[in-house]
Parts: C-alpha cells; structure tokens; sequence
C-alpha cells in the first residue's frame, strides 16, 4: 500500500462540512449517443501526431464470464486495496457482470449500502493527464435512491457515479471529482465538499433506463472546480454506487470506461 493509495482511501462514504456551491453551466455535457454533435473544424484535419493517441480502454467489460465479477478492478476495507471475487458480493452490494444483445456491462446495486470498484494508475493502467486528457463511459440509471441529494449530507447518496483521484494536497487530502447520476438534483449542479468536488452530469429529472455516453474535458472541469491546471498522473478511478444513507437501493450499468486523447469531439 503506497502512502498515495492510503490518503485518498481515507476518504470515505460521507462527508461533512461543506458549503453550498451548485450553479449550472452549459459546458457540461453529456452527450447522448443518439444526439453526438457533429464538430468538425480546420483545426481537426491539422491535429499533430503527437495529439493522435488511441483511446485507453480501461473495461468494456467484455473479458469477462456473464454473471462474473469485474476481477481486474479492486476495492477497499479502510487502507487495504484487494481484488473484487465474488465472495465480496452479498444482497446489499453486488457488481456483477451482465449481458445484453452480445454486450456485456457491469451492473452495480447497492440495497442500503455503498460500493466502490477502483482501478490505479499504475497499477492496472498507465495514464498521463497530457496525453488522454479526457474520460469518456457509458451508463444507464436503473433505479436511484429515491429523494437522494448530493449537496445535503443527511441525503446525500449516489446511485451510480465516476471518481478520478487527482492528487493530493499539502496536507495529504484527495483532490477528485466525482461525477454523478443524481437522484433529484439537475445536470449541471455542483457541489464543494473541500478537496472532493461533485458534478451532477446525469439526472433522473431527465430520466433514466437508457444507456448515456459521457464524455468529460478533465482538463476543463478541473480548472473549473479547482481553479487551476491538473497534475499530470492522475492516482486512480472508482466507480460507486451508494444507497446506505436514504436506506433505499440503486442499480446502474456501466461501461466503456476509456481515456481519450486530445483527437476527436471537443
Ligand atoms: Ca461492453
Ligand atoms: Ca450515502
């Protein structure tokens, strides 16, 4: 266990003390697949070399059995990062893989509980923030714990939601963003929990039971949230679901998690 890895494991499933801080902003996106704008420019047809990396595929999901777990993302108990076997799945928090139409996904639910998959950079991936500076994955809300809000402590759930661990501060606290497929609170909403920042960029307000492409200029939303340039080797990314605070249940898919590089849609 690095001492990276035990900081920002020290962040755990609620929070306090925060300030209230949710404003909209047109720049955050999520484009549907159905609806991906067409931006092509004389800058796209001069992009260097350098700028054409492949995307980073981290999961599509598709090495692994039907009914299977994700085995190459790991979890936590405290500090202590292990492997996910199926022996870590009960009633309340279970990630097992599904298929359907000849693609599988991971389905996450959580009955009163929480849960986090976690993959470090690293450690099952390389990733330079210069280099693939975007996030991109596919996901679709199934049920999301009913009356959750992310900026109330006392509600605050997520059914389904993406952490990239940036850095950590002075102090050894976690730099992330969180981003969100909120129960009740409308795309766009921000929240400032100190060095954990939230970005709701799914709602059930607009729905849920169809998959959405996500796609994320980490870059942007960092400068946004943090007012300043990200470092270059992000530490990790999770996915999460939790239910335990409403005493509800959440179940979301997911899938396609992938780091792109600067070609492309922008
Ligand atoms: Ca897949
Ligand atoms: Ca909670």
């Amino acid at each position: 266990m690095s001492a990276i890895m035990e900081v920002f494991l020290r962040r755990t499933r609620k929070s306090t003390n925060e300030t209230v801080a949710a404003f909209r902003d047109d720049r955050f996106r999520v484009l549907r697949k159905t609806a991906l704008p067409i931006i092509v420019g004389l800058s796209f047809l001069v992009v260097p070399a350098a700028y054409a990396l492949q995307s980073i595929v981290l999961d599509d999901f598709e090495s692994y059995e039907e009914g299977g777990v994700p085995s190459k993302w790991e979890s936590n108990n405290g500090k202590t990062l292990f492997p996910i076997t199926p022996a870590l799945m009960n009633d309340s928090e279970s990630f097992f893989i599904r298929e359907e139409n000849g693609n599988k996904f991971v389905r996450a639910i959580t009955v009163d509980n929480a849960f986090r998959m976690i993959l470090t950079n690293g450690n099952q991936f390389e990733w330079r923030l210069p280099d693939h500076p975007r996030i991109s994955w596919d996901w679709r809300a199934i049920e999301l714990p009913e009356g959750a809000r992310e900026d109330t402590g006392k509600k605050n759930d997520t059914g389904g939601a993406v952490y990239v661990v940036f850095s950590k501060d002075f102090i050894g606290r976690p730099r992330i963003i969180k981003y969100t497929y909120s129960s009740t609170l409308p795309f766009g909403t921000t929240k400032s929990y100190g060095q954990l920042k939230v970005l709701v960029i799914a709602s059930a307000m607009d729905g849920i039971g169809e998959w959405q492409h996500v796609e994320r200029d980490l870059y942007a939303d960092y400068q946004r949230l943090f007012g300043k340039t990200p470092p270059d080797e992000p530490l990790a990314i999770f996915l999460w679901s939790d239910s335990d605070t409403m005493h509800d249940r959440a179940t979301v898919d997911f899938d396609n998690i992938a780091l792109l590089g600067q070609t492309g849609v922008e």
